[in-house]
């Protein structure tokens, strides 16, 4: 089994904080993805999406896409850290979160940030390299988009100390990760104390894992 990652990347940082949260460990290989790795022989036709993280099983099947490597990582190692949930009930909701956060805050940011920053043109769609043009209302939209986000994360984290429940899961993964796209995509959410606080406590964790 091989897990391809870039380790500055966001979508990679959410397999590596897994990892290290769960204690799991799994061979790395690094693709510059900035340089085109992924567009060379063998990683081009092993995955035809063109991103990182994907992983290679010793069949030679491939997955992509985080929460998927995560979910089958979880799902085939005994560990008893269980960061998609024990019980039906924590498995929705922890997917209930997972995905409102990816489609209301993580893909409108990346959205964003392809679609602002010069150093983003000619790549607007992850995994492709062609002449899309940029077009910065839609940088603007993703953060109209995240700002609902973020009222509405603001009101339950102050009732929770993570997103589902007592219990870091994968979405508090995400959550961050959208909040670091926040950052970079220059989001003013200062008035989210709840959502800063959350963030504050996470990067501690994350860091000192590191
Ligand atoms: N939804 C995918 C996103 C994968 C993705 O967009 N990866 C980016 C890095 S964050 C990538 O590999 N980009 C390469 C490129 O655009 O050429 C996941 O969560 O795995």
């Amino acid at each position: 089994m091989k897990l391809y990652q870039f380790d500055l990347a966001p979508a990679s940082k959410r397999v590596t904080f897994f990892l290290k949260e769960t204690g799991i460990e799994v061979p790395i290989v690094q693709l510059n993805v900035r340089d085109g790795d992924q567009f060379e022989e063998p990683y081009n036709s092993l995955n035809p999406f063109h991103c990182i993280p994907f992983l290679e099983l010793a069949d030679g099947t491939v997955i992509s896409e985080s929460v998927a490597i995560c979910r089958f990582l979880e799902e085939t190692n005994n560990m008893s850290k269980k960061l998609f949930g024990k019980t039906s009930k924590e498995r929705a909701i922890i997917e209930m979160w997972d995905r409102r956060i990816e489609i209301d805050g993580y893909v409108p940011l990346i959205n964003g940030i392809r679609n602002k920053f010069e150093r983003y043109e000619g790549k607007v769609l992850p995994g492709t390299r062609n002449d899309l043009p940029q077009v910065p209302a839609i940088a603007k939209r993703g953060i109209e988009s995240c700002r609902i986000l973020f009222e509405r994360l603001n009101a339950h984290l102050n009732t929770s100390p993570y997103l589902a429940g007592d219990a870091l899961s994968i979405a508090d993964i995400t959550g961050y990760e959208a909040v670091q796209l926040a950052i970079a995509i220059e989001m003013n959410f200062d008035e989210f104390e709840e959502v800063k606080a959350w963030h504050e406590k996470l990067d501690r964790r994350f860091k000192l894992n590191e």
